[in-house]
């Protein structure tokens, strides 16, 4: 499966909405696509997950200033699904416009805390907030699907927030919730972007029509003819990409 890491570290000092312009549904011909946040306070382990989901491997330590998108390709049941995955900087103040950019940006969201750590946690609501304000949250607007993720399960001994804690918030907010350890187990965090894309999929089913589908399925296959598996068009790609690498 390929794998791509865009790189861009000039956020921060960004504006505008145009950068994160433009909807991933499609990734080429066939190919579903989906745009995924991550958010969490710094150090819960967004981009610990990231990298283990896209490559297998967990990597102890990295740059927190770092903000990048990494473009992984895989099959979910029998499916090819392109993902986007912005893993943001926890740093990030949740009230600066730049946040709110890169939500409207985003199909789909997870809000990650880690297990031995209530500050974390409690950042929760925050971040659900934001997303229902920039993404709307009133009976008419689109569900939204975030997944509330407790990392570092393999802390137990260190353990501030129980699994129930986790699960009635999750409710309460309306979120998927699972507890995973991106140190331990790829698969868990396999699971976690899995179930993320189903509900994704399963929201835009309920979103769309049949005949808007069939409008997108029209426009899809004229999109895609000329383009391979893997293409995708460059005006797709944000704006802020200034660099990009295989890993
Ligand atoms: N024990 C344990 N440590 C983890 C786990 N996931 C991440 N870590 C560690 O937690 C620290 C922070 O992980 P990062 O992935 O950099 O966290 P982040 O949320 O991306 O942090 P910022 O980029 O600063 O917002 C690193 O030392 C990781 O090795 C986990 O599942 N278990
Ligand atoms: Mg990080």
């Amino acid at each position: 499966m390929m794998t791509s890491l865009v790189r861009h570290k000039s956020l921060k000092k960004s504006s505008g909405p145009s950068r994160y312009g433009g909807q991933a549904r499609y990734g080429g011909s066939g190919t579903q696509g989906i745009r995924v946040v991550v958010l969490g306070q710094g150090g819960v382990g967004k981009t610990a997950m990231t990298v283990r989901f896209v490559t297998r491997r967990f990597i102890c330590d990295y740059d927190p200033t770092l903000e990048a998108i990494y473009k992984h390709n895989t099959y979910i049941d029998g499916e090819q699904v392109h993902f986007e995955i912005l893993d943001t900087a926890g740093q990030e103040d949740p009230q600066s416009p730049n946040l709110e950019e890169k939500i409207r940006w985003g199909d789909a969201f997870i809000i990650a805390y880690c297990i031995n750590d209530q500050c974390s946690f409690d950042e929760i609501m925050r971040f659900k907030f934001l997303i229902n304000h920039t993404k709307g949250s009133s009976a008419h607007a689109p569900e939204v699907p975030v997944m509330v993720v407790g990392n570092k399960r393999d802390l137990e001994l260190d353990r501030m927030v129980k699994t129930s804690e986790g699960e009635k918030i999750a409710t309460a907010l309306g979120c998927m919730f699972i507890e995973v350890s991106a140190k331990e187990s790829h698969e868990e965090v396999r699971t976690m972007f899995e179930k993320l894309y189903k509900k994704c999929k399963a929201c835009q089913a309920l979103k769309l029509s049949p005949t808007a589908i069939r409008k997108v399925m029209d426009k899809v296959s004229m999109f895609s003819s000329g383009l391979g598996n893997h293409s995708r068009p460059l005006n797709r790609l944000p704006s802020f990409a200034t660099d990009s690498m295989e890993i």
